[in-house]
Parts: C-alpha cells; structure tokens; sequence
C-alpha cells in the first residue's frame, strides 16, 4: 500500500505528544513531533522515535503463545481463552476467589479502553489479591487525595506556564517528561518560567537534568522530604508568612497545622534532612513573597518511608501560601473527560483501608493491595494464598521491589497468564502469553493524562495502522476473559458489573468515550475531536473551588490518619538516619531512552554509551578507594549485584544511584536487542521489607546498602 502521513498521538508517557506518523498501514516508516499540535508543538522525544522499532519489532509477539515447560508454541486466541478461563476458574472453585491474584502494569492507564475493560475483568474475578504499579509509583498522592479532598481523582497540578516560583521535589520532569503534571514539551516550559523572571527551585539528592536547569539545587537527603516540608511550614508560620486567602472558607483543620508543625524547627531538621536550616528559610520567604507559586512532588517524595506525610505537606504548603487554586499556583483540569465525575459515579472515588493484606496486615487502597505484600501473598500457604496469577501489562520482575524474590514465587505457581507484548523477565514464567494489538494499531485518547494536564485540552487520534488480522485488542483480550468467566460461573457476578459490561458491550470503548464527552464540562463531541487531528486547546486551567469538592465538600486538611503518622517523622529525627554497613543510601534515576523496564529492545534506544552504572561521589569513593570504571558489587538485605562505576558530584554524598528497568540477561527472555546489552536490576537489591508505614507504599528510594570493590567482595 502506498506510503502515507497519520496523525497520532504518543501512548508511551503521560506528556502525550502530537505525532505524525509515516507509514504503509502495515509498517512505520518514520515518526516525528506534530508542528500542528497546539499542546505539544512538535516536541518529541527519542521514545516517541523508536516508536516505530517497537511497532515493527520482531520479537514481539504477536500471537498467543503456551508454554511446555522451556518450549513455547502458538495456539489460538480461542484456545488459548479457553484455557485461561477454565484454569482460573477451577483454582477458584477449588481454592477460593482471592487464589486468584493480578497484577496491572503502567501501560494500562494509556490505554482507555484497556483500562475501562480492565476494571471489569477485576471485577468479575471477585479477588482481593489484586496489586498494580501505583504502590511502587503514586499512591501516597492518592491516598492523599482521598484524605483530603475526599476523591483520589482530585490532584494538584502545578500551573507551570503561569507560576512565578516553581518548587519541585523529587520529579525530573527533563527525563520524565513530567508525571502527574501532563506537558509536552516541558523543558521549554520551564526554562520559560526563569526567562519571564520567575523562579525553579529542584529538591533532589542528585543534580538531576532538571536540576541543572534551575535556578537552585537542593540536594535533599533521600526519604527525609517530609522533614523538610514541616520545617518549611514552621519557617512560614514562624516569619508570619501564612495567608491561606479565598479558600479559607472551605478548609477544615487547618487551625491544627501550626502545632503539628512546631517541633521541626529548620534548626532541627537540617543535620537530617542534609540542606541548612537558613536555605530552608529563604526558600520559605522567596516562595511566600512570590505573586503566584507552586510546590510539586513526584516519584521521589512518593516511593519512600515518609511517602504519605510528604504528599500531603506539598498541599499544605500550597494552602498555606494562598496557592493552592490559584492561577500560576497549584490548580485543578478540567478535562473533557471529567475523571472527577466518573470516579465518583463508578464508586472510584478512592477508599482506603477497608481491609488488609492477609499476611503482613498492609492496607487496600481502591481494592489493591501494596506490591510489597505481593511475595509473601504468594508464598504463604493457608486459605487465600495466591496459587493462580494474571498480569496485565506490566513486568514486576524487573519493576517491583526483590524481584528475584517474585520471580521464584512465579516460578512455583500453578498457573499464571500474562498479557503483554513481549516474553520477558515476568511473562517467561506464564504458561500462556496473550499478545494484544500494540500503539499506533489501536485508537486513544489519554483518559488519565488529559486529567492532570497543564492546561485544558483534548486529542483523539484514531487507529494509525490497520488491525492485523486475528488480532486482539487489550480491551477485548480483558472483555473475553470476563465475559467468558461469567460464563463459566453461569452468569456475570454482580448487578453493577452486568449493567457496566452489558452497556460496554453495546456502545464499545469509542461510544464510551463519546458519553463522557457529552456529559463532560466543555463542548466537545468525539466527531469533533475526529475532526482535529492535531488535538484542541481548550485553554489554561482556571480555578475550580469549592464546586469541584461536589455538594458539601471539604478540604480536610489535617486528616487523622496523617496527622497521627507525624510521631514516627519526629522519631526519624534521632537518631539520624538508617544506612548501609558501609554509610550508603540508594536511590534510582531514569533516562530519557528508557521506559521502566520494557523498551530496551529498541536498536536506536540502547546504542550508545552504556547507562546502566553507579553513580557514587568523589569523596565516597575516595574514602572506599574506588574510581570510575570499575566494577563494584551492590549489596542489601535482599541480595547483591555488580555494576560499573561512575564517580561524580552528580549525586549526593552517602547516596548511590543505579536506574530502574535493566538486567535483560534472566534465561528465557525473548528480547534478542535487550539481552546483548543487558545491564543488572536495580530491583534485585531494592527491599521489599521497606514501605510507608501509611500506606504501604515501596520504599525504593534510601535503600541501606554497602558498596565494594568486586575484588575486595
Ligand atoms: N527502583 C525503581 N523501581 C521502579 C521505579 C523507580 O523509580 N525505581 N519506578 C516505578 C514506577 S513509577 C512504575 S510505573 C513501575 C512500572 O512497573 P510495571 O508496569 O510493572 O513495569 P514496566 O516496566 O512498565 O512494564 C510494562 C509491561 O507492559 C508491557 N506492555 C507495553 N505496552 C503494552 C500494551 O500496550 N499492552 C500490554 N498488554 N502490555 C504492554 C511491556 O512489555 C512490559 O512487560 O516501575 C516501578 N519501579
Ligand atoms: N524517559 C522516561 N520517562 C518516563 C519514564 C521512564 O522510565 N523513562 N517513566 C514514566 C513513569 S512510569 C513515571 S511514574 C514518571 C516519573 O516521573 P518523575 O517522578 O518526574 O521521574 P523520576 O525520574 O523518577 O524522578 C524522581 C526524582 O526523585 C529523585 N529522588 C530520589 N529519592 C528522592 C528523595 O528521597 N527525595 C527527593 N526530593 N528526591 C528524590 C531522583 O533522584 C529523581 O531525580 O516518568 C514517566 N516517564
Ligand atoms: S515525551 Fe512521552 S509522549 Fe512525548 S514522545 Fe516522548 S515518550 Fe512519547
Ligand atoms: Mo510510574
């Protein structure tokens, strides 16, 4: 077929970038950024490139796959259905609902339809054992939400494109490309607020890419940002720099918020915290003096210790500062899609805490349990023990906390289906690999992303390529296996459940989506948006108190919960903070040519200097006789591993940093790109003993561990 242009827009992250895609139907030639596209501007990053080495990559499967001990065959979607269904079904009659477990990966939420369908499927399986990315990525936000704002839909976004001080902790949004904060092209977006005479101010134990393009770099101690926040609370409230103006009349407790904070004076916080007490201070009078400000966190301030407290004390500095809904401050989307409105409607809106993991007693949030729990719930025998799993979309070998632990619970179960594009480190432990379509093979719409962006905006884009034949979308792999489960029960589970599915069946996900449209605040139809290839503007976010808390809502701001975590943050005052035998901390980087743990199978994306190594300072290695090059051994609680050495002032002193995603090389793996350059797993030392006390978030970062030479170990 002849060579033509699409229009598309990129699922890989939430920035969600307009893309022009050149392309046969079949193939992807080339993919660029899309000028046209008023949100993004032609920005693309080398991802967003390779794109096209993912869509035509030879080892990803494309047909569902059994596996006979080490010998893999195809067999067909119908069998391979079947199969699936039945053993599901029998292991739950025979062992109960919850011998069941799942587990859903980061890709599900930028897929609409995968992530509606998947919903479903969860239902109808009827288990608690359910676990997901979010407890090794934003759950303490969550959570924090659904504490304080009463809908865990409801997050702050900080108004990047009209603050006058931005204060960062724990993002790099230069790699990331921003998270929980949806914008496209977002190093020119903050290089923009330094050239209109604002200010970015990063907290970070490493000079991170967004770091050094900032005005000021805060080089936190790893898992202490919550000690930090309270000191800069105490700091505003010592200085009389408090002034909470128009949405005082919505909050509850915020009376409380001076006592809670009063022990930790920036004094008494800063030999911990590892940043002087008189920088705190001017950071408190900077950032209250400033016309419009925002203070943001991300993956760092969430997978720690302290996860939960400094989630909530980002909004209560906002708060405190008058920022919070205020134009250039911390704000609210308002999506076309209303999220906010569907959360609440389909009974989303957030619980926590309603029940208990079986072994280790962690809390549920939204009906999942923390990944820390995962192994163990898998492990330990007695009624509800996971001896079935399915995972969607996501690869917790490499990703979660011991994976090696995991990959041996994997390796003892008696059945596990994985629906994913590729055999790799997890799904080579399935007995039976679903393959649905991939990318620019099926339409989107970033239902989430849309949802925590900068400013308002909406983009459809249909389908690049065509459907290969006899293949399946995601939705429909989830819709098949819950239909046919239902089935095998002798009908769907609940009432909710027959209502959703039958109305899902009818309308499919585009009719979905074209209701939410139409009950949405803006005026946009998805003919509409069909229309406009390159995504509408629906210009900058505005502010949305006290209407969008709903009829009677409140802001608490104090919630109890939270509130009675703050003796364990004082106790972490003294003694001073956990660390290795040898003094060392870990923590974990991205790239900007890494996805987590799934694109290293791309040629253009691994060439290159190697990336997987460990950043150590000059004077850490001094001291231990170490130099770059060399190769070292990593060593935790949970195990070790060997990495190369960089040393570099990059990185704080008492802290290491490995990224996430690498150690390509477990047996079994079908990513022949990947394997030749396979790195190690960050995730191999990383302790899944370490979590929130909260929420049960994983503490990935400031993980205790020793370093040395390889000879010397
Ligand atoms: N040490 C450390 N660990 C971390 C982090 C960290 O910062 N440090 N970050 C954490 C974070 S934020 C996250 S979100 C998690 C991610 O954790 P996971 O989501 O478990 O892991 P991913 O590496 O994203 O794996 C995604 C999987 O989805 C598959 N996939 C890709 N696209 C599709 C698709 O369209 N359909 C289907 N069915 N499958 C698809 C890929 O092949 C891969 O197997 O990792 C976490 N792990
Ligand atoms: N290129 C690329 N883009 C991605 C991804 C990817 O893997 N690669 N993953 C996507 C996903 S799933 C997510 S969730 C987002 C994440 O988006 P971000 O949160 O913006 O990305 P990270 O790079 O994880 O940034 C976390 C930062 O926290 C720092 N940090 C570590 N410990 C601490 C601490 O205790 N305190 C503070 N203040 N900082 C700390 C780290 O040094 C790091 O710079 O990125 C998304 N985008
Ligand atoms: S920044 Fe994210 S959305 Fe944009 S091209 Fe890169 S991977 Fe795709
Ligand atoms: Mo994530």
């Amino acid at each position: 077929m002849a060579n033509r242009t699409s229009y598309a827009v990129c699922m890989l992250c939430e920035a969600s970038c307009g893309l022009g895609v050149e392309h046969d139907g079949e193939r992807v030639l080339s993919v660029r950024g899309d000028d046209a596209d008023p949100f993004s501007r032609g920005h693309i990053c080398p991802k967003g490139v390779a794109l096209a080495d993912l869509q035509n990559d030879p080892d990803r499967l494309r047909r569902p796959m059994r596996r006979h001990g080490d010998r893999w065959e195809e067999i067909s979607w119908d069998d391979a259905l079947d199969l699936a269904v039945s053993r599901i079904h029998a292991i739950q009659q025979r062992h109960g609902r919850d011998a069941v477990g799942v587990y859903t990966g980061n890709p599900s939420v930028h897929s609409y339809a995968g992530f509606l369908a998947g919903a479903f499927f969860a239902d109808e399986l009827g288990s608690r054992q359910r676990f997901s990315a979010t407890s090794v990525d934003a759950l303490p936000r969550v959570v924090a939400s659904t504490l304080v704002y009463g809908n865990q839909a409801i997050v702050p976004v900080p108004d990047i494109d009209r603050t006058d001080f931005l204060l960062m902790l724990g993002a790099n949004p230069a790699v990331s490309n921003g998270s929980a904060m949806t914008a496209p092209d977002v190093v020119k977006r903050l290089r923009a607020i330094r050239e209109r005479g604002g200010r970015l101010v990063v907290v970070d134990p490493r000079r991170s890419e967004t770091a050094e393009i900032a005005d000021t770099h805060l080089a936190i101690r790893p898992g202490t940002d919550a000690l930090f926040l309270a000191a800069l609370l105490n700091a505003l409230f010592r200085e009389g720099l408090v002034s909470v103006g128009r949405i005082e009349s919505q909050l509850d407790g915020f009376e409380e918020i001076p006592r809670l904070v009063a022990p930790y004076t920036p004094e008494r916080v800063a030999p911990t915290v590892g940043v002087e007490a008189s920088e705190i201070e001017t950071l408190a009078r900077d950032f209250a003096a400033a016309r419009s400000a925002a203070c943001y966190g991300r993956v760092g301030t969430c997978v720690q210790e302290f996860g939960a407290l400094a989630s909530w004390l980002i909004d209560v500095v906002n708060v405190a500062t008058g920022n919070l809904d205020r134009v250039g401050g911390a704000m609210f989307t308002t999506p076309a899609a209303d999220l906010i409105g569907v959360a609440k409607t389909i009974g989303q809106a957030g619980a926590f805490d309603r029940y208990r993991s079986r072994v280790s007693g962690l809390p549920e949030f939204n009906k999942e349990l923390p990944v820390a729990a995962f192994a163990e719930e898998l492990e330990t025998p007695g009624e509800g023990q996971v001896r079935a799993l399915v995972t969607h979309a996501g690869n917790p070998v490499l990703s979660l906390p011991n994976g090696r632990r995991l990959e041996r619970a994997f390796g003892n179960l008696e059945f596990m289906v994985s629906i994913d594009i590729y055999r790799n480190e997890t799904t080579r432990h399935a007995d039976l690999i679903l393959p649905p379509t991939f990318g620019l093979e099926r339409d989107h719409y970033g239902l989430i992303s849309h949802g925590v962006a900068v400013r308002n905006t909406a983009h459809y884009a249909p389908a690049v390529l065509d459907k290969p034949d006899g293949a399946l979308h995601d939705w429909e792999v989830l819709f098949e296996l819950t239909d046919r489960l239902g089935r095998a029960r002798g009908g769907l589970g609940g009432a909710g459940l027959r209502v959703k599915t039958a109305l899902f069946r009818k309308l499919g996900p585009r009719g979905l989506l074209s209701l939410l449209f139409r009950f949405g605040p803006h005026d946009v139809t998805l003919a509409g948006l069909e229309a406009q290839p390159h995504g509408v503007d629906l210009g900058p976010l505005e502010p949305r108190l006290p209407g969008l808390l709903g009829k009677g809502g409140r802001i608490r701001i104090a919630p109890q919960r939270l509130v009675d975590d703050l003796p364990r943050l004082e106790a972490s005052l003294d003694p001073a903070p956990s660390a290795g035998p040898n003094g060392l901390v870990l923590i974990s980087r991205r790239s900007l040519r890494s996805n987590n743990s799934w694109m290293h199978n791309s040629p253009r994306l691994v060439k290159g200097r190697h990336r997987c190594v460990l950043q150590m300072h000059p004077d850490d290695a001094e001291s231990r006789g170490l130099s770059s090059g060399q190769r070292v051994v990593v060593k935790s609680r949970v195990g070790e591993i060997e990495a190369p050495l960089e040393v570099t002032d990059e990185i704080r002193l008492g802290v290491v940093c490995l990224p996430h995603g690498w150690g390509h090389d477990r047996p079994g793996n079908g990513l022949r790109v990947a394997a030749a350059n396979p790195g190690v797993s960050v995730n191999d030392v990383t302790d899944e003993g370490l979590y929130d006390a909260v929420c049960g978030v994983s503490s990935l970062m400031g993980v205790p561990v020793s370093v040395t030479a390889i000879a010397a170990a």
